[in-house]
C-alpha cells in the first residue's frame, strides 16, 4: 500500500466512524455503496469514479458557507476564500478547455443549460428590448412594459436534437421546461443511418429561425461537427449552444480536436463535471466574451448559492484533467468504445448507427425481443448497471424504450482495456440470449417483466469477479 492509500483508508475509516457516531445507518449506506460500485460492472455513460482527492475536497466547511454573487461581487461578507476557490475553478476550466469565460457554479448540467437559455435571452432578447424602449434597465418598466417584454422573452424559437435520437430533455423535449418555455422544433437523426444529417439540420434551421441552436447529446454514439453546426447558426442568426456534458472528458483529453472540439466553434457550451470528465457532481457553463456578462448572472438570476465545497472539487479535477495522463486516459476511453462496440458486432447484436466513435454505444435489445427496461434489469441481476435509453422512433416511448446505453468511462478509469470490454459484450450478450420477456398479471404480454436463464446471472458474477479483482477501484483503500 503506498503513501496516499494508506493515508485515504486512514481518512475515510475515521471519517465513517464519525458519521456512524451520529447516524450508524448512513456510515452502513456508504460502506455498502462502495461495496456495489467495487463489485458490479459500472457501464452507464453517464458515470464515473472521481479520485480520492476530489471526493474529498467535498467533504469540507466550504459547504457551509454563502457566496451569492460572483467573484469580487457577492451578497455575503466574508467570501475572501470562496473567491480563491473559484476564480482557481475557472482559471483551470479557461486553461484546459481554451475558453474566454468560464463559470464553475452551476450545480447541475440542467442549471448549466438553464444558465445558459436565460444568458441567451436576457442578451439577445432583453438587452435589445430595454435599449428600443430606452429604459436602462428593468427598474424602469411599467406594469405595461413588463407585460410586453415577457412576450417577446416568452415566444423565443430554440431547435435541438430530440430525445430519441440522442438529444437531451433540456433541448427542448416538450414535457421539460426547455420544451414549454420556448417555441420549440427538434431534428432527428437520418432514419436509415442513425446519423446526423447536417442538410436537413439546416433545412429545418433555415424554416424555422431560431434564436438558440443546441447541439450535443446524451445518447448518440458519434462525433458532431461543430463548424458545420456554428455555420447553420450563423446562416440564419441563432446562438449556438453545445451541451457537452457527456463528451467533456473527451474534448479535455484532446480525443475531440478541431471541428469537434465545441469550444472555438460554440458561443455558449454547458457541461456537467462529473462524466467522462471525472470531476464532482456538477456543471459548468463556458462562454465566449460576448455572453460572459449575461452568463456571470447566473446566481442569483437562475441558481441558488454556489456549492463552494463543488467548485473547490471543480478545481481539484480540472488540475488532474490538466495533466498528461488524462489524456492517455480520454484516449482509452474511445478506444474501449470501439473494443466494446465491435464485441457487440461481432456477436451478432444491433448498435444504433452500427459503431461508435466517442465513448458510448447504444444496443437495441429489440433484436432480443426485449424492451430496454427488461434488458436493463436483468443485466443488473447479473451486476451489470447500464441505463435503458430511447432508439431514434423508439417503439416503446420514454420509460420502456427499446435500447440499453453503455459508456466505457468508469471501467476505463478502473484500468479495463480492449480485452475485458470484449468479455464485457460476451456477458452482456449471453446475459440478453437467455432473459424472456414476462407476462402481465392478467397474461398478456408485459414491458417490464422478465425471465432470466438459471444459472445466467452468477456465471456472468464470476466472469465479472476475476476482470473486477484484477482492476480494483481505489486500490489499497482499506476500510477497517
Ligand atoms: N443523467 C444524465 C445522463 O445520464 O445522460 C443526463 O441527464
Amino acid at each position: 500500500m503506498n503513501d496516499v492509500s494508506r493515508l485515504t483508508s486512514s481518512v475515510y475509516s475515521q471519517a465513517l466512524e464519525v458519521i456512524a457516531s451520529v447516524e450508524p445507518r448512513i456510515a452502513e449506506a456508504t460502506r455498502a455503496e462502495l461495496a456495489d460500485q467495487r463489485s458490479s460492472l459500472k457501464l452507464i455513460a453517464s458515470e464515473n469514479y472521481a479520485s480520492p482527492a476530489v471526493l474529498m475536497t467535498m467533504g469540507t466547511w466550504f459547504s457551509d458557507k454563502y457566496a451569492e454573487g460572483t467573484v469580487g461581487h457577492r451578497f455575503y461578507a466574508g467570501c475572501q476564500n470562496v473567491d480563491t476557490v473559484e476564480s482557481l475553478a475557472a482559471e483551470h476550466a479557461r486553461e484546459l478547455f481554451g475558453a474566454e469565460y468560464a463559470y464553475v457554479q452551476p450545480h447541475s448540467g440542467i442549471d448549466a443549460n438553464l444558465v445558459a437559455f436565460w444568458s441567451i435571452l436576457a442578451h439577445r432578447v432583453e438587452g435589445p428590448w430595454l435599449e428600443r424602449a430606452e429604459k436602462k434597465n428593468v427598474n424602469e418598466l411599467t406594469e405595461e412594459d413588463w407585460e410586453a417584454l415577457r412576450k417577446e422573452l416568452g415566444n423565443q424559437r430554440l431547435l435541438g436534437m430530440s430525445l430519441d435520437a440522442g438529444g437531451h430533455l433540456t433541448h427542448g423535449f416538450r414535457p421539460n421546461i426547455s420544451g414549454k418555455m420556448f417555441h420549440q422544433q427538434q431534428y432527428g437523426t437520418d432514419p436509415a443511418t442513425g446519423l446526423l444529417d447536417y442538410d436537413a439540420v439546416a433545412a429545418k434551421a433555415r424554416e424555422f429561425k431560431p434564436l438558440v441552436l443546441v447541439a450535443g447529446y446524451s445518447a448518440y454514439p458519434r462525433r458532431v461537427d461543430f463548424a458545420k453546426m456554428r455555420e447553420i447558426a450563423d446562416e440564419v442568426g441563432a446562438t449556438l449552444m453545445v451541451d457537452m456534458a457527456h463528451f467533456a472528458g473527451l474534448v479535455a483529453g484532446k480525443v475531440f480536436t478541431g471541428d469537434e472540439d465545441p469550444v472555438p466553434h460554440a458561443h455558449i457550451v454547458t457541461t456537467t463535471t462529473h462524466k467522462s470528465l471525472r470531476g464532482p457532481r456538477g456543471g459548468m457553463v463556458l462562454a465566449t466574451e460576448e455572453y460572459a456578462p449575461s452568463v456571470d448572472r447566473g446566481c442569483p438570476m437562475v441558481l441558488g448559492g454556489p456549492l463552494s465545497h463543488v467548485m473547490a472539487a471543480k478545481a481539484v479535477a480540472f488540475a488532474e484533467a490538466r495533466q498528461e495522463s488524462f489524456r492517455t486516459y480520454a484516449q482509452q476511453v474511445a478506444d474501449n468504445a470501439q473494443s466494446l462496440a465491435q464485441g457487440f458486432l461481432s456477436r451478432g447484436a444491433k448498435l444504433v448507427t452500427g459503431g461508435t466513435d466517442n465513448h458510448l454505444v447504444l444496443l437495441d435489445v429489440s433484436a432480443y425481443g426485449l424492451t430496454g427496461r427488461q434488458a436493463e434489469s436483468a443485466l443488473l441481476d447479473a451486476g451489470v448497471v447500464t441505463n435503458r435509453n430511447s432508439v431514434p422512433s423508439d417503439p416503446n416511448g420514454a420509460w420502456y424504450t427499446s435500447g440499453v446505453r453503455l459508456g466505457t468511462s468508469a471501467l476505463t478509469t478502473r484500468g479495463f482495456g480492449h480485452d475485458e470490454f470484449d468479455t464485457v459484450a460476451d456477458l452482456i450478450v449471453h446475459v440478453l440470449e437467455n432473459t424472456q420477456p414476462g407476462t402481465t398479471k392478467a397474461g398478456g404480454p408485459s414491458k417490464a417483466s422478465y425471465v432470466l436463464g438459471d444459472g445466467v446471472a452468477d456465471k456472468v458474477r464470476a466472469a465479472s469477479a476475476e476482470m473486477l479483482d484484477k482492476h480494483p477501484l481505489y486500490p489499497g483503500l482499506e476500510l477497517s
